[in-house]
């Protein structure tokens, strides 16, 4: 069974993907697993290729630093060819209102004086990921549950119109994982594309700099330690990020912490503790350019190899190549 997840280089990982995704990728993905950096999907919206190429670079090594295998890592665009050659294919299987009515696109394109074509045919480019290696699973959470439900739709059309073609993929809800929030602004959600960095924790932050971003992190007047999201949602959030760190519930890393400065202090140290492998790993492998380069270039290789059949039974099917 192949489960596959991607992470979108529309900045610099952070803590929340880390401890929300990347970690239970890299422990609990099994061998049939796949893992991709989504470089096309980061060009829905205006974006610097200098800045995308480097983010690419930097998030796979970050999938690699946080302990997934090398082999069960690539990179979107490597195997762009196959990938919009499917999209093509599967945007002529599918209808104008089906995309046009995707929540997510009609939250992005809202009041945007332009719309670039890609963000609406972007899920289409998305079943095409999941489709190309016969993906069965797909962990999303859900604001990307109608795009997997999009996918299935595609595949069982093309299965009964052309021939038996696609594995009919599933969305599944991920295992809890940590939601962790903006450390400055509790009530939203911490973004890698968030325009102030202030309450960002980056997985590659030096030490320093965590502890600083974690002393200047939004509370309460309260002064209470205690886990209440509702009423206290700054406080709450460090002691999730706390919980995620140590294993333990947050209602129990709460008990012996009897003020904000320790309670910052204390979750500070916990992260920068739970980071530090990840950095060293992460950072030996972006100075080290010909290592990574030979790791991208095996993973694009096994990925065009896997998706090489299926592309041919597709195209051929379809009348076409
Ligand atoms: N704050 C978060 N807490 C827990 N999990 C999170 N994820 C993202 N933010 C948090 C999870 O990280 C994985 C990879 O995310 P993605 O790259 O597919 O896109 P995203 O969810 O849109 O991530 P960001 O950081 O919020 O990026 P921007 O700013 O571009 O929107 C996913 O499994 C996601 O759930």
């Amino acid at each position: 069974m192949t489960r596959l997840s991607g992470a979108t280089p529309s900045g610099r990982a952070q803590l929340g993907n880390y401890l929300g995704a990347i970690r239970q990728w890299a422990r609990e993905g099994t061998d049939d697993d796949l893992y991709f950096v989504s470089d096309m999907h980061a060009m829905t919206t205006a974006y610097n290729p200098q800045r995308l190429r480097a983010l690419s670079r930097e998030m796979l090594a970050v999938l690699l630093g946080s302990g997934i295998k090398p082999e069960r890592v690539f990179v979107q665009s490597d195997i762009a060819s196959q990938l919009t050659a499917l999209t093509w294919v599967l945007e002529c299987t599918c209808t104008f209102g089906e995309v046009a009515r995707m929540i997510q696109f009609k939250e992005k394109s809202a009041g945007a004086k332009t719309v670039r074509l890609g963000l609406l045919t972007y899920p289409v480019l998305m079943a095409a990921d999941i489709l190309l290696p016969g993906a069965d699973e797909v962990p999303v959470g859900e604001d990307q549950a109608q795009h997997v439900e999009l996918a299935r739709a595609l595949a069982r059309r093309f299965n009964s119109t052309y021939g038996e073609a696609f594995v009919v993929p599933k969305a599944v809800t991920p295992k809890v994982a940590a939601r962790i929030r903006d450390l400055a602004a509790p009530e939203r959600k911490m973004a890698k594309s968030a325009r102030d960095e202030a309450g960002v924790v980056f997985v590659l932050d030096a030490p320093d700099m965590i502890r600083r971003k974690f002393r200047r992190a939004v509370t309460d007047g309260f002064e209470r330690v205690e886990y209440r999201p509702d009423e206290q949602p700054g406080v709450a959030n460090m002691l999730e990020i706390l919980s995620a760190c140590t294993g333990q519930p947050p209602q129990d890393v709460a008990d012996g912490i009897d003020s904000y400065r320790v309670l910052k202090e204390t979750t500070a140290d916990a992260v920068i503790e739970e980071l530090r492998a990840v950095r060293n790993r992460t950072e030996d492998l972006l100075a080290d350019p010909a290592e990574l380069d030979r790791i991208r270039a095996t993973g694009a290789e096994r990925a065009a190899e896997r998706g090489h059949h299926r592309l041919a039974a597709v195209t051929r099917l379809a009348g076409i190549g």
